[in-house]
């Protein structure tokens, strides 16, 4: 991303989450219960772990804005991790507090032990645990609730919905997927939707490859954790050409779509319809019912280490993915209208 900057730091039982946005405009009204209410969004949804009993997610802000507004500085924001207080020694940067307490050996399977032990040379998993764990993605909500702000200045809104877990499509099963799914110590995933309405015509391009919306929006939702799959509108397979294209009409004397089977994107552009983009994710691969898998020490066959983990967190990746999709478009609109202040952005974007 190019205009809406950011880094994120933090490791799951370390001190706090912190980011570092760059490139939001000035005058942007910040309303911290939004993005309180955010945080909450993704601690929620059936199948959650212990962890989410502990954390009540809420931001801090340390730069960027002053009396509500962004002043075009860059934004830090900080999500304290209520747990650290149980893990101040074992997470402690200090050598001389160094323990054995928490180490493991054991790869958990579907997890980034392996290969991220081999690519870092670490003999202890959790230092690839705490980074690769899905808790970052607190951090990543709150930054993407600032890019939602940001394009609910231009009136662009978007939500998430959960579509199927495991093999229920019907949200009345969803809870009696998980239960089962418990009671044998394994975990589910599933499919889920973010929808974005109100977009401009032209977000992203066609002229390059690197230039296409799809295909940065593909990117920011196939990288969160355990994401496997992501579909943008109807998934083509079996369609015939003369079924699956969106035909033009003209309805109330406007230039529109017929349907939208597209989700919104012609040619690596916005088309001006709803965006619809999907997500599969697999089930978490940390299961109270473990996994074969070598021991890294001792190179002999054994169980996966387990650790507390959630049964379902597909509810919550859905809002994950909703704020990611927002770091996009925040970005391609800044990119397409870019200004220093909102005025300035209402301005260029009005204009269009
Ligand atoms: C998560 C926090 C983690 C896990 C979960 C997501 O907390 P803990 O490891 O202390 O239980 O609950 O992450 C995973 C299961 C994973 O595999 O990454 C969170 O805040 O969402």
């Amino acid at each position: 991303m190019e205009k809406f900057r950011f880094l994120t730091a933090g490791e799951s039982h370390g001190k706090c989450l912190t980011a570092i946005i760059e490139g939001m405009p000035s005058g942007v009204s910040i309303d911290i219960d939004f993005i309180n209410n955010e945080l909450k969004r993704r601690q929620q949804g059936y199948g959650r772990g212990e962890r989410m009993k502990i954390e009540t997610d809420t931001v801090e802000i340390t730069s960027g804005i002053r009396f509500g507004k962004t002043i075009g500085s860059p934004i830090t924001l900080i999500v304290k991790n209520r747990d650290f207080e149980s893990w101040e020694k074992i997470m402690s940067v200090a050598p001389e507090d160094i323990t054995d307490d928490k180490s493991f050996s054991t790869y958990r399977p579907g997890h980034a032990d392996y290969a991220g032990s081999i690519k870092y040379a670490q003999e202890d998993l959790r230092n690839i645990l705490e980074r690769s764990s899905a808790r970052k993605t607190a951090i990543e909500v709150a930054v993407g609730a600032i890019a939602k702000l940001l394009l609910k200045e231009l009136e662009i809104e978007g939500c998430s919905q959960v579509l199927q877990i495991g093999s229920a499509c019907c949200p009345d099963n969803f809870k009696d997927e998980v239960d089962s799914m418990r009671g044998e110590g394994n975990t589910i995933g599933g499919k889920f939707v973010v929808t974005y309405r109100g977009l401009p015509i032209g977000l992203g391009s066609h002229v390059h490859w690197d230039r296409g919306i799809d295909g940065k929006l593909a990117q920011v939702v196939m990288s969160i954790p355990a994401v496997k799959v992501v579909e943008i509108g109807t998934n083509p397979l079996g369609y015939k050409g003369s079924n699956y294209h969106d035909e033009l009409i003209i309805d109330n004397g406007e230039i529109t779509h017929k349907t939208n089977h597209a989700g919104g994107i012609e040619g690596g552009m916005t088309n001006g319809e709803e965006l619809v983009v999907y997500g599969v994710m697999k089930p978490i691969p940390t299961m109270r019912k473990p996994l074969k898998t070598v021991d890294s020490k001792t190179k002999e066959e054994t169980e996966a280490h387990f650790e507390r983990s959630d049964v379902c967190a597909v509810e919550a990746c859905s809002v994950v993915a909703e704020s990611r999709v927002a770091w996009v478009l925040a970005d391609e609109i800044l990119l397409k209208y870019g200004a220093d202040s909102i005025e300035e952005l209402k301005q260029n974007y009005h204009r269009k």
